[in-house]
């Protein structure tokens, strides 16, 4: 673990964190990287987790410091794209509130030009389907990073399928454990496991 903000993040070390962060900043480093290299730290965190050596209060811990983080990094990325290129629906699905990485994605897609409607953490299926009904995007974004995440796609795919609202859109799932077994298993269009991913895919399935 060379990397001073990487080793600042698993340490707990928030003070020291913000104080890397705002120095790259200063020295013109890409945004982008500084929130790359603090997610590397949360997957060290999550592996310290399933090893038994850290506990829950690192893991909240360590999503609040890259909360921080993004907060301070995100404005940074943002930029004025006038037309939109398409309407994209997102929320981390029911029993996940996982939602860092579905917030970076979020920031992506409407730095991209896209029109997002985020409804948020363990959302169940009927809030999904209103929020099609309301919303009529062309995308609909799946997230979850827990396994019991993946059954809760797979009804939330059947319930919008049931209720006549698949034709014509395009569902993707992400999270970092999405694979093609997953993405078989759910019945959706295409999976990602990271933020560009879901701006390719949105950019291309919004092209016509
Ligand atoms: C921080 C964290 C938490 C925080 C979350 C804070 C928050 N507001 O999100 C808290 C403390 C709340 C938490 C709770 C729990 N967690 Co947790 N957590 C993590 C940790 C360390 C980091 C996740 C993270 O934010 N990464 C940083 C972001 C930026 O990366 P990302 O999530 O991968 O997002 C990217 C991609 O996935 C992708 N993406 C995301 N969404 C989408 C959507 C689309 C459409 C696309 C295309 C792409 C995409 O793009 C994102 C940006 O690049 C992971 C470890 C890990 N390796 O992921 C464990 C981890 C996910 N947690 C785990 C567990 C077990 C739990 C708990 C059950 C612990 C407990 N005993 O209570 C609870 C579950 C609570 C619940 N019901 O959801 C396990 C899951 C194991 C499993 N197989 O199910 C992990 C893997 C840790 C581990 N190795 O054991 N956790």
């Amino acid at each position: 673990m060379t990397d001073p903000l990487i080793k600042a993040i698993v340490d707990m070390d928030d003070n020291e964190a913000i104080k890397i962060v705002n120095k790259r900043i200063a020295a013109n480093e890409d945004p982008m990287s500084i929130l790359d290299c603090s997610k590397e730290a949360l997957t060290t965190i999550g592996e310290l987790f399933e090893t038994g050596e850290f506990f829950l209060a690192e893991l909240v811990m360590g999503g609040q410091i890259f909360k921080e983080i993004a907060d301070i990094v995100s404005p940074l990325l943002k930029s004025e794209v006038a037309e939109s290129k398409g309407r994209i629906l997102i929320g981390t699905v029911q029993n996940d509130i996982h939602d860092l990485g579905k917030n970076i994605v979020v920031l992506m897609l409407e730095i991209s030009g896209f029109d997002v409607l985020d409804i948020g953490v363990d959302q169940p299926a009927e809030n999904f389907i209103k929020a099609i009904k309301e919303f009529d995007p062309q995308v609909i974004g799946l997230s979850g990073l827990l396994t019991v995440a993946f059954t809760s796609m797979q009804k939330i795919v059947a319930e919008i399928e049931n209720a006549g609202l698949r034709e014509g859109r395009k569902i993707m799932i992400g999270g970092s454990q999405m694979d093609d077994h997953v993405n078989k298993f759910v019945g959706t269009d295409a999976y990602g496991t990271d933020a560009m991913k879901a701006v390719e895919l949105s950019s291309n399935w919004c092209k016509g």
